[in-house]
């Protein structure tokens, strides 16, 4: 067993993200609100960058108060300002006569980048959302093109001006590239936003990170998507094949959610179900992603540089599974004898809803685990730690490294577990039968690029 407090003193590691839809909003926001990200900014040669992109500003805005109070928390601490970047940028919809022309002006120039599967030929009666809907993938990832290589390049121009920041680090660093699997805008932009960020010549200290969120059961038409369907697709095809070509070179994870989902869910039946069910899918999403970005940035990047060095380059599952959350059969003021039982039960769960099919080893686990001081820790460690090996571990014990820390609510409790390598076949989200997805066949081709 390890201990978190190993790694303290290593070089600092910058951590920088590019947020992409309303998935890729939430951990931009999770990462302004970790402390580790202000702390790492007192130290010489650290930046931070960030920048969030999406169609239509309906999801963007608590992120951008996020970054504006993490301004001002470096301003009262006389930290320069221009240690950290940020900024978002909203992309429009392009109008329905502009669109055919704007396509048949971006594909030569995105053949000759390196990009495929562009809309091409426009499919008949084609139909672009309205601001505030659900954007197709193939019309996601034309807007993203449109951005990239035509007029005055928006993307291009934020994409340059992030790539500066992050070049002014004197540290190694990670970008990570957030974004929900399900959803069309993060799923279908990603890919080419990240090949292109790759081609500003960042440095061989700088890793190009993805950061796939996956769907959950509570999740309606997003539940594995046809587009989340293809996005694992593209991530298996970019990061089985030659690493100067990956859009995601120094590795890419894959969230899983469903655990933290169920936890919170079970049991939760009061209020309007409407509402419940949004506000359910709020904390998990929040919940999630600030489980990844308070690990990622935690002593000073260091267990993220491992997991990156150790994993070199392949998908990682990134399993956020939560064991106890407040209120929901932990309660202030409970004998907390009683919650062991819970607690063991929440664990065993770990196989049902870790996303991952039958069979599935590995030959490197790392777990994670945050407990409240009066919970057993060293109870729950064991337990984890026997089921983990069991069932993943191709062999030999020690390549299971346990990592234990505090966590400041007292009825929290869960665990980051990783697992590299997975494959699409690995994951019960890519063989999920049937893929639901809309009826009409021009929609579902929209889906489909
Ligand atoms: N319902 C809901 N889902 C959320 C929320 N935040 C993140 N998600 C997750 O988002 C996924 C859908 O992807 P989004 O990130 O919304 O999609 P997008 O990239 O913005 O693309 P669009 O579909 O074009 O809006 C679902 O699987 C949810 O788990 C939230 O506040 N509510
Ligand atoms: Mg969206």
């Amino acid at each position: 067993m390890s201990t978190a407090d190993t790694t303290k003193n290593s070089e600092p590691q910058c951590v920088h993200v590019i947020g992409l839809g309303r998935t890729g909003a939430v951990y931009v926001e999770a990462l302004f609100r970790t402390g580790e990200a202000e702390d790492n900014l007192t130290q010489d040669g650290t930046t931070l960058a960030g920048l969030l992109i999406d169609i239509g500003d309906d999801d963007i805005q608590v992120a951008n108060d996020y970054a504006r109070s993490f301004d001002a928390r470096l301003k009262s601490r006389g930290i320069p300002a221009e240690k950290c970047h940020y900024e978002s940028l909203v992309l429009d919809i392009p109008d329905q006569a502009t669109f055919g022309p704007k396509i048949n002006a971006v594909l030569p120039l995105y053949t000759t980048a390196g990009g495929e599967g562009l809309l091409s030929p426009l499919p008949k009666a084609l139909q672009l959302p309205k601001p505030g809907e659900h954007t197709p993938r193939a019309i996601a990832k034309a807007i993203a093109a449109f951005g990239l290589y035509l007029d005055d390049k928006p993307i291009a121009g934020a994409l340059q001006r992030f790539a500066d920041q992050v070049k002014r680090a004197r540290h190694p660093s990670t970008v990570l590239i957030a974004f929900g699997l399900a959803g069309g805008t993060g799923s279908g932009m990603a890919f080419d936003i990240a090949r292109e960020l790759g081609k500003l010549g960042l440095g061989e200290t700088v890793r190009l990170v993805g950061l796939a969120q996956l769907s959950h059961s509570g999740d309606g038409v997003y539940q594995n998507s046809l587009a989340q369907t293809m996005a694992i697709e593209d991530i298996d095809r970019t990061m089985s094949g030659a690493a100067e070509k990956s859009a995601f070179p120094g590795g890419c994870f894959i969230v899983s959610t469903e655990h933290s989902w169920q936890r919170l869910t079970a049991y939760t039946k009061t209020g309007q179900k409407e509402i419940r069910q949004h506000f359910k899918q709020l904390v998990t999403n929040r919940f999630v992603a600030d489980s990844v970005m308070r690990w990622a940035v935690s002593d000073n990047g260091a267990h993220l540089a491992r997991v990156l060095a150790k994993a070199g380059g392949k998908t990682i599952m990134f399993n956020v599974a939560k064991f106890s959350h407040p209120g929901v059969q932990v309660l202030p003021g409970q004998a907390r004898s009683t919650w062991d039982a819970m607690l063991q039960q929440w664990i065993s769960f770990v196989p049902n809803y870790a996303g991952l099919a039958d069979g599935y080893k590995t030959d490197y686990v790392e777990a994670h685990i945050y407990t409240s001081r009066n919970m057993r820790n060293g109870m729950m460690m064991d337990e984890l730690g026997k089921l983990l090996k069991g069932l993943y571990l191709k062999a030999g014990d020690d390549n299971y490294h346990a990592f234990t820390r505090e966590f400041f609510d007292e009825l929290t409790s869960y665990a980051n577990i990783i697992l590299p390598s997975v494959k699409k076949s690995d994951l019960t989200a890519y063989g999920a039968d049937p893929v639901p997805g809309p009826a009409d066949a021009n929609a579902k081709a929209l889906e489909q690029a």
